[in-house]
């Protein structure tokens, strides 16, 4: 995509702010009243309905709550930050329209959009358009805690599919993100500060085990409209799990197709590699309503364990006994400290 003229030339700033005011007005009552603590890449997390948010969240919250109206056939992806979004943005896309677009086609638009722009998120869209808070789109995405979804939403027979990831590489992952993309007038948060916020729960869409405990929980409550899928298992056993995400959204794979070697190609098309090397990716810009941001910022790495360059191993152990704990008596089987990178 060519830079938007309002995009500085040269810049190398990773998020260009087009308009902070503007979508705050509505709710400036509500949010001067909210508890506020340290933020990473905002000056503050705001405690909104049990979580933290970054402070242009809750406004967008409040919006959707308000005034979001569904959708027939309308799929939500959703995610704690820096879990799989993109990951599953683009294999969703490329699921969904199969036939429209087949994964090997030259032209397909993962190649040249990146998936933050075929895919919106909602909060980001509702700021724009606060009174009409959804855009008339197949999938949409979201961070927002399922507790915290619009009522019409959850009532809908939109299909919610959820990617969780270990909290140890979801948090140096937030962590490096938020430095890159933090307003200019904030000081960078050192990492001991962002890890202590993070096991305290009060980190942006924290806490990390209330949020992935909100969509585990309705996943086995609605298991025909909630599907959850982890990203390390994902890395680990893509074809499985890529099917049974195709199969929950009502797009299997046919006995024909498997044996082409679709859901490889489909696996192949949206892997950290062919995504992270593409020109869009390197070098373009996305809007998300008010903000151009560069396509780059959403591929680091892309691997399970990476946080062993960054935390301790106490500090990884004392982060997953929290986690363990918290998904007690859930059912969800608590995230193996892996040994290795991969
Ligand atoms: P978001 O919540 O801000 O949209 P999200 O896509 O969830 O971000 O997280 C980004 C992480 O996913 C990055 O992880 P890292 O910092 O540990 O490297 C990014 O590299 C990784 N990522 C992006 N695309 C892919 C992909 N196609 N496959 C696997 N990981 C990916």
């Amino acid at each position: 995509m060519a830079s938007p003229s309002t995009f500085p030339e040269n810049s190398d700033a990773s998020v260009t702010i087009l308009n902070e005011d503007q979508p705050k007005k509505p709710f400036n009552n509500i949010i001067s009243t909210l508890p506020t603590e340290r933020g990473w890449g905002t000056k503050h997390v705001v405690g909104y309905q049990g979580f933290w948010f970054p402070d242009y969240a809750p406004p967008a919250i409040i919006s959707l709550q308000r005034h979001f109206k569904s959708i027939p056939n309308q799929t939500l992806l959703a995610s704690h930050p820096k879990s799989g979004t993109t990951w599953l943005k683009a294999l969703v896309f490329a699921i969904t329209n199969q036939n429209n677009c087949s994964s090997d086609d030259a032209n397909h638009p993962l190649l040249d959009k990146n998936p933050h722009e075929l895919v919106p998120v909602l909060e980001f869209y509702a700021k724009v358009n606060p009174e009409n808070p959804n855009p008339d789109l197949p999938i949409v995405a979201t961070h927002i805690p399922y507790s915290s979804l619009p009522k019409p939403l959850v009532d809908s027979d939109s299909k919610i599919v959820y990617v969780a990831r270990n909290p140890n590489d979801v948090l140096i992952s937030y962590w490096l993100f938020s430095l890159k993309l933090r307003s200019k007038e904030l000081p960078p948060l050192s990492l001991d500060v962002a890890y202590e916020a993070f096991c305290n729960g009060v980190s942006p869409y924290g806490s990390y085990w209330d949020h992935v405990l909100g969509y585990w929980n309705a996943s086995l409550q609605f298991p025909e409209k909630v599907l959850f899928l982890n990203y390390d298992e994902l890395k680990e056993n893509g074809s499985q799990h890529v099917k049974r995400l195709a199969d929950f959204l009502g797009h299997p794979f046919s006995p024909e197709q498997e044996e082409q070697g679709v859901v490889e190609k489909i696996i192949s098309l949206c892997s950290f590699e062919t995504l992270s090397n593409l020109e869009v990716n390197k070098t373009g810009v996305h809007s998300n309503g008010k903000r151009y941001v560069q396509n780059d910022v959403f591929f680091r790495k892309g691997k399970v364990g990476d946080w062993k360059n960054y935390l301790s191993k106490e500090m990884a152990e004392h982060l997953n006994g929290i986690v363990v704990e918290k998904f007690k008596g859930s059912g969800l089987k608590p995230f193996v400290l892996s040994s290795s990178t991969s």
